[in-house]
């Protein structure tokens, strides 16, 4: 006799409890924290969450959801902004949480290399990889709770991109759990290695969809023996841009950080967070923050520094600027930036676009989407803000004053991101740069990407995942 649905989910949470111990098996109603985002965009049910303690564990517990024809959903923070590592709303969905499996497996400071598990927080790594006196660079406004393991899923950015590149490039090696429940150890410190197809490329930025990361190694970097960071006024993007030139000129491999910010975004953080103190935001359309990392010395950096900035104010590029006179000030600064997100959330509902463009083409995809947007939606705001230095907007929108922030996202959400994600296509640009492409996009990745390549992935996709056990539905249509 066939075994009904309740009967079978009720054996898989048994056969789970087995696994990894019944403590470390969540179910019933208060799981919101796992099933949600913290933005509120998408929330679901789970079966069961399941939170595995070693490497092993994960790997049973695959098999275990593969046999039973269950599909996982891993997570890390849960800090993603897709809607990718929450369940759907069938309640038949296991979340595999990765938050237990935080060692430090090890630091090799002559290879400058670091090997940590999925659930490290990326902010206990940058102060593990400080205290063995080396820099982990990847910095991120969640960096408290996103994990690496998300980290590597996404293959995040961040602010240090410009110098230090996203988080797949800082990755030199990964241990991954296949859908088939199999340990994949590809724990490598190499720099160079070309025996055959790159699977840890592969396994970065999948989303959670093709295996389930359980450890990586990755690199470290000498620490500066100084930063520093200013805060400019600039007439336009277009100044923007051309003193991303300048920067890259001045400072070279000295540019760590480059972030845009038009003068909502700021207006935002000025409303919600007066206490911020956020200067010059009233002066001109944009401010810029930059940060010049240094290998001599403090007085080297501010030297380079105030060259630039000179030479900066003497081409009319900039109106004004500050540099932060110690760690304090620069941290307050840095710290108003990755406001800017959560002041977004006090002002209710946005509509978010994480796209990059060509640099040189961003002054005129910004002028092209802000003309055809104020043209559809009487009144909509631009919070637009981001990576500049790596070509990257948060090209975000919020209703118009007065208007039903919920509302307005409900109903005009997929009209306002054909406008945005038509004209980034008209400017050969990507509709994700760095958050991933989770559920919320999904629906647009066919119109953005091309058949051959969403051929190719899908192709991928079932060779690597063939029951659709790995978080289905996300990135691809399930
Ligand atoms: P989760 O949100 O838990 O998961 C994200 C995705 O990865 C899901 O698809 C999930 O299934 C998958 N996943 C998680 N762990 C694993 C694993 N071990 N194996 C396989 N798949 C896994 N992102 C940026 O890129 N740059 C930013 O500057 C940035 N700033 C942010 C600022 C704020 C305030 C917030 C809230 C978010 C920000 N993010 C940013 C987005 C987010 O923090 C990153 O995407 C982060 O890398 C997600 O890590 P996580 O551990 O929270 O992953
Ligand atoms: C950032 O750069 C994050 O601060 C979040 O990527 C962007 O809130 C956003 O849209
Ligand atoms: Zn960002």
């Amino acid at each position: 006799m066939s075994q009904s649905v309740p009967e079978m989910a009720s054996e898989l949470i048994t056969t789970l409890a087995a696994i990894v111990g019944a403590s470390h098996v969540l179910s019933g109603d208060d799981l919101a924290s796992y099933e949600q985002d913290w933005r509120g965009r998408a929330k679901g049910k789970a079966l069961c969450v399941v939170r595995p303690g070693t490497t092993a564990e994960v790997a049973r517990v695959v098999q275990a959801c593969a046999a039973a024809r269950v599909s996982l959903v891993p997570q890390g923070g849960n800090t993603g902004l897709v809607a990718g590592s929450v369940p759907d709303a069938s309640g038949a969905q296991v979340v595999l949480s990765l938050r237990r499996m935080a060692a430090l497996r090890a630091i090799d400071p002559q290879n400058m290399t670091i090997t940590v598990e999925a659930g490290f927080i990326l902010q206990s790594l940058q102060e593990a990889a400080d205290e063995a006196g080396f820099l982990f660079p990847l910095s991120l406004g969640a960096e408290g709770s996103c994990t690496i393991g998300g980290n590597l899923a996404t293959n995040a950015g961040g602010t240090q991109v410009v110098r230090y590149g996203n988080a797949r490039e800082l990755c030199l090696g990964l241990e991954v759990v296949t859908a088939q429940g199999e340990v994949w150890d590809g724990l490598s410190g190499l720099r160079k290695d070309n025996t055959g197809y790159d699977l840890r490329d592969l396994y970065v930025g999948s989303e959670g969809t093709l295996g389930v990361i359980t450890a990586a190694t990755l690199r470290l970097y000498p620490k500066p023996a100084a930063q520093l960071t200013a805060w400019v006024a600039t007439p336009s993007l277009e100044h923007a841009c051309e003193l991303l030139g300048l920067a890259h000129q001045h400072l070279a491999a000295g540019l760590t950080g480059f972030e845009v910010m038009n003068q909502f975004a700021l207006s935002l953080v000025d409303k919600h967070y007066p206490h911020l103190r956020v200067p010059m935001w009233q002066q001109t359309p944009w401010c810029v923050l930059i940060e010049i990392s240094d290998a001599e010395s403090e007085a080297h950096a501010r030297g380079l520094f105030e060259q630039m900035l000179e030479a900066a104010l003497e081409q009319g590029l900039i109106a004004d600027a500050i540099i932060a006179e110690n760690i304090r000030q620069a941290h307050d600064l840095w710290h108003i930036r990755e406001s800017i997100t959560l002041a977004q959330v006090e002002e209710g509902f946005n509509v978010k676009h994480d796209i990059s463009i060509p640099i040189s083409l961003i002054p005129a995809f910004v002028r092209e989407a802000d003309a055809a947007l104020a043209a559809a939606f009487d009144g909509i705001r631009f919070v637009n803000f981001g990576h500049l230095g790596d070509g990257n907007l948060h090209y975000n929108i919020q209703s118009p004053a007065g208007v039903d922030a919920k509302a307005f996202v409900a109903q005009y959400e997929d009209q306002v991101s054909a406008i945005v994600y038509d004209t980034v296509s008209k400017f050969r640009g990507s509709i994700s740069a760095e958050h991933g492409i989770g559920e919320l996009k999904l629906h647009k990745l066919p119109q953005h990407k091309s058949a051959t390549a969403l051929a190719l992935m899908h192709t991928i996709k079932n060779a690597l995942d063939p029951l659709n056990t790995l978080n289905p539905g996300r990135v691809l249509q399930a």
